[in-house]
């Protein structure tokens, strides 16, 4: 199915990237993708995945770069994934974080009206409910939606609020077509080792092929509203056909708790009593956690038709399969 769109993804080398190229080109879209440092270890594997991908090398922080390639791709979409989306990491690396997550948005829309694209481009934002921060005092019992009260909780939060207020200024400033997707928790096959459930999943299926004995996490306890990146991916997607732009919460309306996760995955591979393999590590602990997430989709699903296909069984289920197997073919 051939058209005339042409999707810029920046971030296309993260989770979100894969899924979200995998569906713009079901859709007919000629797919251009970000690609920063002069030697990007995940170029090859991308490439060899998609091999229809056009990739620019840029960064979120070279302005010069980004100028170039919203030149060079002359997209009709854009959608702003990259970032530092790991929040232990930003507190480790406060300025960097601010710098890429934050600033790179201003740096990307100023680009759109140093070229012109400000006027011929819907932009996505990719936003998040780590902005809320999930204290009890700005808490609806009925979940956070898009006029929820913020107070981001990590360096990385902060700089999405100020990402999300700087792209909703844009779109009342200049009239440009911006949607922000404030989403919830979203994961999957693709997603980095380095999040909780993925490192859960990667754990259980080498502790059942007995290459690992124990997993080290920090706290238990938090809660999360977990959904699958590739409904979300379509979500981003759907926000920007509506025929105005706007700000959508994506999540699923339950919550779980880090616990509920390594008991259903720990139950994938047989195991009933998984508290022996899990030992708690100060270093995975952060200096403010966000205690519990939970969003309501409804205003997405009313105005976008969102739907979500796989629940959090679902969700678990996959991605321990999905480890079982990489760990089978090794
Ligand atoms: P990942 O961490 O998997 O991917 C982040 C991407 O950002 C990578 O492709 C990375 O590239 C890129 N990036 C980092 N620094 C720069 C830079 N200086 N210039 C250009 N690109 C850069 O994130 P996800 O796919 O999980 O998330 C996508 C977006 O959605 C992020 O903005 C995240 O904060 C946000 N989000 C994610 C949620 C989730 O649950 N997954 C929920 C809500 C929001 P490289 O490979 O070079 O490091
Ligand atoms: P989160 O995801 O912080 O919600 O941000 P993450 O998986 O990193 O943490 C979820 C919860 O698990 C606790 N935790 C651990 N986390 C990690 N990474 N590693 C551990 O060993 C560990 N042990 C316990 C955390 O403290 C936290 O409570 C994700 C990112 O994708 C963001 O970019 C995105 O904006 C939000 O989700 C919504």
């Amino acid at each position: 199915m051939a058209n005339n769109n042409r999707a810029l993804i920046t971030g296309i080398t993260g989770q979100d990237g894969g899924h979200l190229t995998e569906l713009l080109h079901q859709k007919g879209y000629d797919v251009f993708g970000l690609l920063r440092g002069q030697s990007n270890a995940r170029r090859e594997a991308l490439e060899a995945e998609f091999p229809f991908i056009n990739l620019i090398e840029a960064d979120l922080t070279d302005q010069t770069s980004l100028i170039q390639a919203v030149g060079t791709s002359e997209p009709t979409e854009i959608y702003n994934l990259g970032a530092i989306s790991h929040v232990g990491y930003s507190f480790r690396n406060p300025q960097l974080t601010t710098d890429i997550t934050a600033k790179g948005v201003l740096n990307l829309l100023e680009a759109m009206r140093i070229t012109g694209f400000d006027k011929k481009t819907r932009f996505y934002q990719a936003s998040t409910s780590e902005m809320f921060g999930g204290l009890d005092y700005n808490r609806p019992g009925t979940g956070y939606n898009e006029e929820s009260l913020f107070h981001p909780r990590s360096p990385y939060g902060v700089a999405k609020l100020y990402a999300h207020w700087i792209a909703r200024n844009y779109r009342e400033s200049y009239g440009m077509f911006i949607s922000t997707g404030i989403l919830f928790n979203h994961e999957g096959e693709r997603r980095g080792l380095e999040f909780v459930t993925r490192k859960i999943t990667n754990a259980v299926a080498k502790i059942h092929s007995g290459q690992q004995d124990y997993m080290s996490l920090g706290d238990l306890w938090p809660k999360r509203d977990w959904g699958y990146a590739g409904d979300y991916v379509r979500g981003m997607w759907q926000m920007l056909q509506h025929h105005e732009p706007d700000d959508f919460v994506l999540a699923t309306g339950e919550t779980h708790s880090i616990e509920e996760f390594l008991e259903l995955a720990f139950a994938e591979v047989g195991i009933s009593d998984w508290r022996p393999y899990v030992r708690q590590d100060p270093r995975y602990l952060r200096p403010a956690e966000v205690d519990i997430l939970l969003g309501d989709p409804s205003k997405a699903e009313r105005v976008l038709g969102w739907t979500r296909e796989v629940d959090f069984r679902g969700l678990v289920r996959r991605m321990v399969q999905h480890d079982l197997e990489l760990v089978r073919q090794a």
